[in-house]
């Protein structure tokens, strides 16, 4: 089956339902973030720090404050991760990896970058650096290619070669992992990573707009799957004894999954895009089917109605959807100091939305999660990290994608 519409990860999702919330969500920030939005990057007025406040009447709401600063522009970033430094390296879609120096405010190109499919929702995408990067410097990239049969993400590593700070380069560059198979189509390519604390690598894999992918055993595409560094499957995963593509696997029935991140205790958390309404976060247990396309809270776009999850009780509901979507893009879980009502919770960017949504999940043993605050940032936000001092970086999405900086009020 093809998807007869786009995808809902590119401008022009629908949002027609997501109005009356925002506007009510986001009264009292919008006139800041209006200003900040109106100022250029790197100019002097942009460094007055700008304070914004959340208001709600609903006593399970949180009201941290923060405020936003405009540091840089890049064009479609796609990805952001922090070196040890505190340097950045930020991703561009169109296959450019940048490292930026938050305290120069200067950016350079890395060279040596695989070429990319650009096109679609496809691209450069994300970068993650090995968690012992500091001994062996390898930093991974997630991005499209083509080949034979159509387009697929692909996996690759090096390292990151600092020798000379005005010239890094990507050097010994090793494809260590591909979605199978390629499809048609530039859509719903997830291709999310995620070190763990054992070093082993999560990839969130999308169904590529072609919905059966997410239940088939023979192919990678809409599912959690867990790796070594490598790239080579994890012996104990639980479709080990159902062929070389479902030794990837640790979880099925995904949509777009774009964001990954661990909580306080170790547990895996996914955030996906959901097709017509139900954007779902959801609680990721070994070897669970989460049921898409056979069920999902939201419907199809061409108007085809799919079965709510409280349908089929065999496939693991997600903790909380979200109908209006949020469009989910990236997610971290902060455990930082700057931020404290934001601890434990995820913290998750939104496209259609224009916001950073906030979630607790103290409830997950009961599989209920609920948002708590809701971030009005005036644009599509991309991506969303940790800075090492606790503030949060932040990119927009598309061409002029701005860097932002969250610190506390
Ligand atoms: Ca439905």
């Amino acid at each position: 089956m093809m998807d007869k519409v786009k995808g809902n990860d590119v401008k022009g999702r629908k949002t027609k339902r997501t109005c009356t919330v925002l506007a009510l969500a986001c009264t009292v920030s919008f006139s800041v973030f209006s200003l900040s939005a109106c100022s250029s990057p790197n100019s002097s007025t942009t460094t007055a720090h700008q304070e914004a406040t959340e208001s709600s009447t609903d006593s399970t709401k949180i009201n941290q404050t923060y405020r936003v600063e405009e540091i840089a522009t890049f064009d479609e970033p796609w990805a952001i991760t922090k070196l040890p430094d505190g340097k950045l390296l930020i991703t561009e879609k169109q296959g450019k990896l940048k490292l930026f120096d938050p305290v120069t405010r200067q950016s350079v190109d890395v060279q040596g970058v695989p070429k990319v499919a650009y096109g679609g929702q496809g691209g450069l995408g994300d970068v993650v650096i090995h968690p012992h990067f500091a001994e062996n410097q390898w930093v991974y990239l997630s991005y499209a290619v083509q080949g034979q049969g159509g387009y697929g993400a692909e996996i690759s590593r090096a390292k990151l070669d600092l020798s000379n700070p005005r010239q890094p380069k990507l050097t010994g560059l090793e494809k260590i992992w591909e979605q199978v198979p390629k499809m048609s189509g530039q859509g719903h390519y997830g291709h999310r990573m995620l070190f763990d604390f054992e070093d082993q690598l999560w990839v969130a894999s999308g169904e590529r707009q072609h919905f059966d992918p997410a239940q088939d055993m023979n192919s990678n595409l809409g599912k959690i799957l867990r790796l070594h560094d490598d790239g080579t499957p994890v012996e104990d995963n639980p479709f080990s004894n159902q062929g070389d593509v479902a030794k990837q696997i640790w979880s099925l029935g995904h949509r777009n999954p774009l964001g990954m991140a661990l909580d306080l205790e170790g547990q895996l958390w996914v955030v996906e895009m959901g097709p017509e309404g139900g954007d779902e976060l959801n609680l990721i247990k070994k070897g669970a089917n989460y049921g898409y396309p056979i069920v999902s809270n939201g419907d199809h776009y061409d108007g085809r109605d799919i079965p709510d999850h409280d349908t089929r009780p065999e496939f693991q509901a997600p903790a909380i959807s979200w109908t209006p979507v949020i469009s989910p893009s990236s997610m971290i879980i902060y455990q930082g100091e700057q931020f404290p009502q934001w601890q434990g919770k995820a913290i998750i960017s939104g496209l259609s939305s224009k916001a950073i949504v906030i979630v607790d999940m103290s409830q997950a043993k009961d599989n209920i999660a609920k948002e708590v605050q809701r971030l009005d940032m005036g644009e599509r936000i991309r991506g969303v990290i940790s800075a090492n001092d606790g503030s949060l970086w932040v990119i927009e999405d598309g061409s002029n994608g701005k860097l932002l900086h969250l610190t506390s009020k």
